[in-house]
């Protein structure tokens, strides 16, 4: 190793434990264990500009075992990226800082996704692989490779250890992303011990078995790193996983080696001994050698005049084809075509559709007129209506299909739809059975977390599944999902109101939607009698009313497919003599973002009583219901049975509403 190499790995080092110490916690042990890896490949290979973080061409480098935050950080400050100051790693894990304790997407310009949670990062790597591959197919044409980078991460043994990057490393082998390298950070340490506690996998063979071309190296000799991104660049057909041996903790004394080295400060007499091993200065915090500065500012030029080249080739691209080039811009800005509202299906009154189809029927216009609307199911999409067949399939050998097939992987899923958002100019979906939505709760947590526009479009939406039983019936999945923060949730009433639904979904462009689907039909609402179904984009609207103008005595909240039950049961109530209100609620998030005077006139807040309806547990309900409301709703598992069955025992009849409606008038005497 050359003497400017050797600082520098040293210097990430000492930068490292540096920013833990004045923090009193992090994690040292992997950016001292990964320094020579990372340093190889971001001097040698990356293709970025850190002067233009955002350059769309760039590699993608993620750190999936985020913990290690302080590796990016140093390496950030190194290669010159503005933001990270000196200042920024002595307010590492503070308040307000770039410098997180864990990685966070959209916080600090370079990181490429908001990693910690082990084995997301794998997933996300996949999706940029995936973005990669799709958009060359689209868009590279002779002579102009405009899409052409590679994704590299790093992945520890708590990474490989994880369900969700098995998942992921199975579809990238048989995908044969071969523009895809993950570096093993094989330091046989964990939290509790030593890795042989809980894991004797054979990791290699494991991947080969993936169809993944594997390499070993010492993590540690730049040559054999070297050599080994070499040959994963040139190998063909295939992702590349570099099994790196590498000392946890290395430098320190104490504690290399070792798993105390994983985490927390290692206090001022081993900070200094490492130091002192390092040949560093003792008494100097964050030190920066002069010669690693050169050193870096000397790389500089080579990367701004990399992304230049590039600029001048997008140029000649977009003169030669422009069409391509504006598609591409279009793309990148996600823009919707003119007038796209009002190509979509139009569903008539007097039929039933399940909003399972009807959504199908939408995506179908929407893939056809969006090449960057790109997806596909967990295996379900005969059921989930998600397949566009004229849209082609993403298979290895023909990467410019729009449909994706993930396997019954819906946690793999859910990560690689979040790294196709991340990559940028695309708007992904993926689909499964509402009730599987738990397999894949991390990823939508973190989409929710990073400003993702994912839509993941969720259908067998309730008890009404039926015959399948409890275990495939939903029922506490809509009050969990409510309450993750930045997600968008919405339950359609009809066909219609899907429509607008997938609207919505393409207008939230900085945070997940989910679509949650019925399996059986639903009627399709007489607008004629009743509001548009635009009023869905406001998340409550008053669908129908007895008597438009007078304060109602009663209102109806519903969703999906207790809507129409509602208006049914509504019109009953009037026929009866009541001032009834029918609210069609698809959407919690979407109506608390309203104005206070909107949502007053939707759901007065003086008089009226109001009765929920949905088919799912009440929690949270109790908010719109109000303190002499009540919530019809389903408290407990479901059972198997025809839905009919299901509704009747349930109370979810146009009777049984309507009963309950009554009940709760007669009490407040109305
Ligand atoms: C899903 C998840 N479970 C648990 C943790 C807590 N955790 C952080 S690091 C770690 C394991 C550390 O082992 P490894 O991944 O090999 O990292 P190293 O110690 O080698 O840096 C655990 C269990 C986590 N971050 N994410
Ligand atoms: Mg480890």
């Amino acid at each position: 190793m050359d003497r400017v190499a050797e600082l520098a790995v040293n210097t990430i080092r000492t930068l490292t434990i540096d920013a833990v110490e004045k923090a009193r916690s992090g994690h040292p042990g992997l950016p001292m264990g990964c320094a020579d890896f990372a340093f190889v490949l971001w001097t040698k290979f990356l293709k970025f500009n850190p002067a233009n973080p955002g350059w769309e061409d760039r590699d993608r480098f993620v750190l999936s075992a985020g913990h290690g935050s302080m590796l990016l950080y140093s390496l950030f400050h190194l290669a010159g990226f503005k933001q990270m100051t000196l200042d920024q790693l002595r307010a590492f894990r503070q308040w307000g800082s770039a410098t997180p304790g864990h990685p966070e997407f959209g916080v600090t310009d370079g990181v490429e996704c908001t990693t910690g949670p082990l084995g997301q990062g794998t997933g996300n790597s996949v999706g940029m692989a995936i973005a990669q591959k799709y958009k060359a197919a689209r868009y590279n044409e002779e002579g102009f490779p405009v899409c052409d980078h590679r994704v590299y991460a790093i992945v520890s043994d708590g990474d490989l250890q994880e369900g969700v990057s098995h998942e992921a490393a199975a579809l990238a082998g048989h995908l044969g992303l071969d523009n895809l390298t993950w570096f093993f950070d094989d330091n046989s340490v964990t939290i509790e011990g030593m890795t042989d506690l809980a894991c004797g996998d054979d990791v290699g063979g494991r991947f080969a078995a993936y169809g993944w071309h594997v390499v070993r190296v010492d993590g540690h000799d730049h040559g054999q790193i070297e050599g080994a991104l070499r040959e994963a660049i040139a190998h063909r057909g295939a992702p590349t996983l570099i099994i790196g041996r590498t000392v946890i903790g290395k430098g320190s004394p104490a504690r290399q080696g070792k798993p105390k080295a994983h985490s927390d400060p290692f206090g001022p007499e081993e900070v200094a001994a490492t130091k002192r091993q390092l040949g560093w200065p003792e008494d100097e915090a964050f030190g920066v050698p002069g010669e690693v500065e050169a050193f870096f500012a000397g790389l500089r030029p080579k990367w701004a005049a990399r992304e230049a080249a590039w600029g001048r080739m997008f140029e000649a691209y977009a003169a030669r084809h422009p069409e391509k080039a504006a598609a591409w811009r279009d793309s990148a800005a996600k823009r919707l075509p003119e007038g796209l509202a009002s190509r979509l299906p139009a569903f008539s009154p007097g039929k039933a559709v399940a909003t399972r189809s009807a959504g199908g029927e939408v995506l179908k216009v929407l893939m056809g007129e969006l090449p960057w609307l790109v997806g596909g199911s967990a295996d379900l999409a005969p059921s989930t209506k998600t397949f566009v067949k004229e849209c082609g399939s993403f298979q290895k050998g023909s990467f410019g299909g729009q449909n994706l097939h993930f396997g019954i992987r819906e946690h793999g899923m859910g990560a690689i739809l979040a790294g196709l958002a991340y990559h940028g100019g695309l708007v992904p979906f993926g689909s499964t059975f509402f009730v599987f939505t738990d397999y894949m709760r991390p990823p939508i947590r973190l989409a929710a977390l990073s400003h993702l526009q994912v839509v993941f479009v969720m259908t067998h939406d309730s008890i009404f599944v039926g015959e399948d039983g409890p275990t495939h019936q939903p029922v506490e999945t809509l009050a969990a999902l409510r309450a993750v923060p930045n997600l968008s949730v919405i339950r359609p009433a009809d066909a219609n109101e899907t429509a607008q639904a997938w609207l919505v979904a393409l207008e939230n462009r900085a945070r997940p939607t989910v679509l949650v689907l019925s399996r059986q039909d639903l009627p399709v609402i007489d607008r004629g009698g009743c509001a548009p179904a635009a009023g869905l984009a406001r998340g409550a609207y008053v669908l129908w009313e007895s008597a438009a103008g007078a304060a109602p005595e009663v209102i109806l909240i519903g969703t999906g497919s207790e809507v129409h039950v509602c208006l049914e049961a509504g019109q009953r109530l009037a026929a009866g003599g009541r001032r009834a209100r029918v609210v069609s609620m698809p959407s919690w998030d979407l109506f608390e973002a309203q104005p206070a005077s909107y949502r007053d006139e939707v759901l007065p807040p003086t008089a009226a009583a109001r009765l929920v309806v949905e088919a799912g547990v009440g929690m949270g309900w109790e908010r719109y219901a109000g303190p002499a409301g009540r919530v019809l709703s389903v408290d407990r598992f479901g059972a198997s049975a025809p839905s009919q069955v299901l509704a009747k025992e349930f109370g979810f009849t146009v009777e049984g509403v309507a009963e309950a409606a009554l009940a709760l008038c007669g009490s407040r005497g109305c």
